[in-house]
C-alpha cells in the first residue's frame, strides 16, 4: 500500500526534464509534500521546448500548493482557466499534469491506474507494430519478422517507385521520422503512391493469409476522392484500417471518403481535444479514433473522447509511436485495458538508451501488451540517468512534390 490516502496531498514541487536517450522526451515530475512522485509525458515531436516552457513558465506556478487528488478540477482549471484553449502545445502540457496526478493517485491508493478507471475489461491489449521495406521483398521480410515476434496486427509501409524517400521507410531498419538539426525533406507524388499501394496489400494478403490484421498509414496526403478510390481498391484485402487518409483538420472530408468505400478508417494522432473529432464520431465517418494520451489532454480528457466514441460504435486505436514516451505508453495501456470500445494499440519500439531512463513494467506476450500491476502507472523515471542525455534539436521531415511544392507530411 502507498501512503495514507487522508494525508495531506499538496503539490510541493514541479520539474520539467528534457532528455534525449536516443530521441527527445519531455517529462513532468510532480512531487507532493509527503514525497510521492508522479510523472507525465509532455513530448511533442520537433516542438519539445515549447511544451517544456509552457509547463515550467505557465503551469508549474499554478500547481504548487494544489491538492494532487483533485484531478478533474485541476484539468478544468488549466483548460478553461487559461482562456486560450486547445492546440498541441497546451494540450500536451495539460496531459502531462493530468497523467502525473493519476500516477500519484495510484501510488497513494496502492492501485494500478487501470484499477482506478474501473478495472480491466480485458486481459491484454492487442498491439500492432510497423513493418517497412525499401521494396516489397524487404517489406515482406520485415512483416514476417513481426509475426514471428507474436504480433497479430502489423502496419505495412513501403518505398514507392519513382519517389526517393517516403514516410514510414528508413534507409535501413527502423524508421524514426524526427532526425536532423534541420528538417529532412521527403518526396511525394500521389499518383505514384496510388498506383503502387493496392498491389503491395494484395501481395501481403496473399503471402500471410486471411487472419493477420493488416494496417496502412496514408499519413494525411490524399484528397477525399483519392482516399475513396484507394479505400475501394483495398477492399479485397480486408484491411483492419486505412489510417489518416486526408489532412486531419478537415472533418467533413471523411463524409466523402465514406461514400466511396467500406475500408475501415482511422484518424486522430494529431488531434488534441474532442472538438477535433466530434463530427467524425457523431456522424460515424470513422471506425477508429487515434488520439494519444500525451497529446489529447491526458487520461481525463481522452476517456471522455473514448466515451463519446463508444456511443457511436467507434473503437479506439491509440497512437503509440516512439515520440510517446514510455510514460505516455503506460498511461495509454492503462486506459486501453479499462475501456469497452478498445480496438487496437500502436506500438513502436523506443530507441536503445530509452530503458536507461524509463523503466516500465510493460510486457508483451502473444500479440498483447500489459502495463503491469504496480501502483500508479508502473514507470520509474531515473532523473540522474536523464541528465546524462541532454536535449538535441530535431525536426520532423517536410514533404515536397516532384515539382518542389510543399505537400502535407
Ligand atoms: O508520424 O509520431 O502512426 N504513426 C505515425 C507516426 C507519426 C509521428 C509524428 O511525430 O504516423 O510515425
Ligand atoms: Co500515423
Amino acid at each position: 500500500m502507498g501512503a495514507d490516502y487522508r494525508a495531506s496531498m499538496r503539490i510541493s514541487d514541479v520539474r520539467v526534464v528534457v532528455c534525449s536517450p536516443g530521441r527527445n522526451y519531455v517529462t513532468l515530475v510532480v512531487e507532493t509534500e509527503d514525497g510521492i512522485i508522479g510523472i507525465g509525458d509532455a513530448t511533442l515531436n520537433g516542438r519539445e521546448l515549447a511544451v517544456a516552457a509552457y509547463l515550467s513558465e505557465h503551469l508549474a506556478p499554478l500547481l504548487v500548493g494544489r491538492d494532487a487528488r483533485r484531478i478533474t478540477d485541476t484539468w478544468e482549471y488549466l483548460y478553461r482557466g487559461s482562456y486560450w484553449r486547445r492546440g498541441p502545445v497546451t494540450m500536451a502540457a495539460i496531459a502531462a499534469v493530468d497523467v502525473a496526478l493519476w500516477d500519484i493517485l495510484g501510488k497513494v491508493t496502492g492501485q494500478p491506474v487501470h484499477q482506478l478507471l474501473g478495472g480491466a475489461v480485458r486481459d491484454g491489449v492487442m498491439a500492432y507494430t510497423h513493418a517497412s521495406g525499401r521494396d516489397l521483398d524487404e517489406l515482406e521480410a520485415s512483416f514476417a519478422a513481426h509475426l514471428d515476434e507474436g504480433y497479430l496486427a502489423v502496419r505495412a509501409q513501403c518505398a514507392v517507385p519513382g519517389l526517393d524517400t517516403v514516410y514510414g521507410v528508413g534507409a535501413r531498419g527502423d524508421y524514426e521520422p524526427a532526425s536532423g538539426e534541420l528538417p529532412d525533406e521527403e518526396t511525394w507524388e500521389t499518383a505514384h503512391y496510388l498506383e503502387f499501394v493496392p498491389g503491395m496489400m494484395a501481395r501481403l494478403r496473399q503471402t500471410f493469409g486471411p487472419t493477420v490484421h493488416l494496417l496502412h498509414d496514408a499519413h494525411h496526403r490524399l484528397t477525399p476522392i483519392e482516399a475513396g478510390r484507394l479505400g475501394a481498391a483495398l477492399e479485397p484485402y480486408r484491411m483492419f484500417w486505412l489510417e489518416d487518409p486526408t489532412p486531419a483538420e478537415d472533418q467533413t472530408a471523411f463524409r466523402i471518403i465514406r461514400q466511396h468505400t467500406t475500408t475501415p478508417l482511422a484518424v486522430g494522432e494529431v488531434f488534441n481535444t474532442v472538438w477535433d473529432c466530434h463530427e467524425l464520431i457523431t456522424n460515424r465517418w470513422i471506425d477508429y479514433i487515434r488520439c494519444a494520451v500525451s497529446h489529447a489532454g491526458g487520461i481525463t480528457h481522452l476517456r471522455r473522447i473514448y466515451a463519446l466514441a463508444e456511443t457511436y460504435g467507434v473503437r479506439t486505436g491509440a497512437h503509440g509511436p516512439s515520440d510517446v514516451s514510455p510514460i505516455g505508453h503506460a498511461a495509454t495501456l492503462h486506459l486501453d485495458l479499462a475501456v469497452p470500445n478498445f480496438g487496437v494499440q500502436e506500438r513502436m519500439q523506443h530507441p536503445a538508451g530509452t530503458e536507461e531512463v524509463f523503466r516500465t513494467g510493460i510486457s508483451f506476450d502473444d500479440g498483447y501488451l500489459h502495463p503491469g500491476t504496480a501502483p500508479g502507472l508502473g514507470v520509474v523515471f531515473d532523473e540522474e540517468a536523464a541528465a546524462r542525455f541532454p536535449y538535441q534539436r530535431r525536426y520532423l521531415p517536410v514533404n515536397r512534390r516532384l515539382d518542389g511544392s510543399v505537400h502535407d507530411w
